[in-house]
């Protein structure tokens, strides 16, 4: 089993149902455990600013699948998702980033490791810092990162067990 750490994010519709139903679903699949997932985090958007505001979470997870099918699952998770949801309630998405995956450096367009712009993102590392402070990312740890980064507008929800009630 290698450790692995996602980046998951949206701005449209119930977002924390959303990335929690994604969650749960990750959690259920034979070749994955969800160990760890950060508090919700309330981030500003980053790129396209003319945009609403985003939810933010960061997960630990243990699989013995490949990179390549790790992406392929976590793919159909969102999509599955969004199919869901559009369903129910009306449109929403959310989107699934493979942050770091254990030994694995690559660089290919279908799957580059680490993810190339977690460290211009204060989004990703200040929910990644949570649950992964010490982790080692180039040249500094996910916490200095996280500091060097850091976003005061971002807002922190107080649940930590968010994703669970689902
Ligand atoms: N891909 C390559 N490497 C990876 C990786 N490590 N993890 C490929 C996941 N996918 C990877 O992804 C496009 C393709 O990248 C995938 O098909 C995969 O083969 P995508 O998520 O559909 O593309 P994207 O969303 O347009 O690009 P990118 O750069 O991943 O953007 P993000 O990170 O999804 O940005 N602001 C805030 N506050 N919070 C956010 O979550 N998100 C975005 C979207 C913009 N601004 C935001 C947020
Ligand atoms: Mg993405």
């Amino acid at each position: 089993m290698k450790t692995v750490w996602l980046g998951l994010g949206g701005n449209i519709g119930d977002v924390q149902s959303a990335m929690a139903v994604a969650l749960n679903r990750l959690n259920e699949h034979e070749a994955i455990d969800v160990n760890k997932v950060s508090s919700l985090y309330k981030t500003p958007p980053w790129g396209v600013e003319d945009q609403p505001w985003f939810h933010n979470c960061c997960a630990e997870i243990s699989t013995s699948l490949s990179p390549e099918d790790l992406l392929e699952v976590c793919q159909a998770t969102e999509h599955a998702g969004k199919r869901e949801r559009i369903i129910r309630w009306g449109p929403r998405t959310i989107d699934i980033d493979i942050l770091v995956f254990e030994g694995v450096e690559q660089t290919e367009q279908r799957l580059t490791l680490p993810h190339p712009r977690i460290t211009e993102r204060a989004f990703v590392l200040q929910p990644f810092a949570e649950i992964a402070a010490g982790l080692p990312l180039g040249s500094k740890r996910v916490h200095e990162w996280a500091a060097s980064m850091k976003d005061d507008t971002i807002e922190k929800l107080p649940d930590a067990d968010w994703w669970k009630a689902q």
